[in-house]
């Protein structure tokens, strides 16, 4: 049973599957491709379209880019879901504190990256990208309108990174570095980040109630997840990796769990078995996602074509999937989930999918051990 009604705000949500209620979709307005930066320009692959480039995005491609995401909130508005959308700070804006500085930020795309809901808590992860130091100003109207009108709503900031150039790792600047050398720095986990400070982005994390799952990797460093461990007391934190991964950011096109007992996993990107134990001991299955549908990611996109499978659960008996990912949407069908079709690959350059591009604010259910 469910006490949620659209005319209450309530912030709740403990895993990525209960019924969503209420949810926050990005915006494609004023996102920029910033000016290189050690982070940005290690996730950037070699051959990119990305390389060299920088400033506001063009305007037909975010005009098309918002067209779609409104589109995505009416179909989630249609299905009685409430749908809260954040207010763009201006991205043009350079960026300067003691430690360093930006000449743009980045966007109000993708949430995800940014919010992390754990129960009755909406924590601003540190991020790790300079351009994305004062991504949170996007979300604060709506951070503040939930603390106003929940009086349960536990809003958390993590302490803010310095960002200097101690926190990257100076090889992994040099040009042409190749992906062999890419994939084995990633088997080795030597990433991008240095342990300088604690860094994590929301979106290397996945909940499964009792227990948060977080990607090791670029933008989440090993200080990060023991700050989440420390954070997050009456949670397990369990660190994983993925070593197919040449540019391990963000778990969401990776491993993605559908329901209690269920999660895909990017064939190029498997689990290792020694990081497995706590799902094989609990009988959770974790099967290989469908191939993408396309060869290459759009123009000017940051992200891999495995946004095929950054889906959106709507309960665990529904799911949203990208209307081009034509194997992606067999495969939940065979695996008993109804689909969602949803066209969103011309927004897939600000910043990722449609798990990428939302945020939970309210899911059914409780905190629940699913690995006793
Ligand atoms: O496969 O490029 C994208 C994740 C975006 N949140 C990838 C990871």
């Amino acid at each position: 049973m469910s006490d949620w009604s659209p005319e209450k705000t309530q912030v709740k949500s403990w895993n990525e599957w209960d019924r969503l209620r209420h949810v926050i979709v990005g915006r494609a307005d004023d996102c920029h491709i910033p000016p290189e930066e050690p982070a940005l320009d290690a996730k950037v692959p070699e051959d990119s379209d990305m390389r060299g480039q920088w400033g506001r995005r063009p305007q037909e491609t975010i005009d098309r880019a918002n067209e779609l995401l409104d589109q995505f909130a009416n179909q989630l508005k249609a299905r009685g879901i409430r749908v809260d959308r954040p207010d763009s700070i201006d991205h043009s804006k350079p960026v300067t504190t003691p430690d360093f500085h930006t000449d743009s930020q980045f966007g109000c795309m993708p949430p995800r990256d940014v919010l992390l809901t754990v129960g009755h808590e909406i924590l601003e992860a540190t991020m790790s990208y300079r351009c994305r130091w004062f991504e949170y100003l996007n979300y604060r109207p709506l951070m503040q309108r939930y603390w106003d009108e929940d009086p349960n709503f536990r809003h958390e900031a993590a302490p803010k990174p310095r960002l200097t150039d101690a926190d990257y790792h100076p090889d992994y600047l040099s040009e042409k570095i190749g992906v062999e050398k890419r994939l084995q720095w990633a088997a080795e986990k030597f990433f991008v980040t240095t342990e300088e400070e604690p860094l994590f982005d929301a979106a290397d994390v996945l909940r499964f109630g009792r227990d948060l799952v977080v990607q090791h990797g670029f933008t989440t460093n090993l200080k990060g997840i023991e700050w989440l461990r420390r954070h997050f007391p009456d949670h397990r934190v369990h660190t994983v990796n993925f070593p197919g991964d040449p540019y391990p950011i963000h778990i969401d096109a990776t491993f993605t769990p559908l329901r209690p007992g269920l999660i895909l996993n990017n064939p190029q990107r498997r689990l290792p078995e020694d990081q497995r134990g706590i799902f094989e001991k609990n009988g959770w299955e974790i099967v290989d996602a469908a191939q993408p549908a396309h060869n290459a990611p759009p123009p000017l996109c940051y992200s891999s074509t495995w946004l095929s499978m950054n889906v959106l659960v709507l309960d665990p008996k529904t799911v949203c999937v990208e209307k081009s990912e034509v194997y992606q949407a067999e495969q939940m069908d065979k695996l008993g989930m109804e689909v969602v079709e949803v066209d969103l690959r011309d927004a897939y350059a600000f910043g990722g999918g449609l798990h990428c591009c939302t945020a939970d604010v309210y899911r059914d259910g409780d905190c629940e051990d699913y690995f006793p």
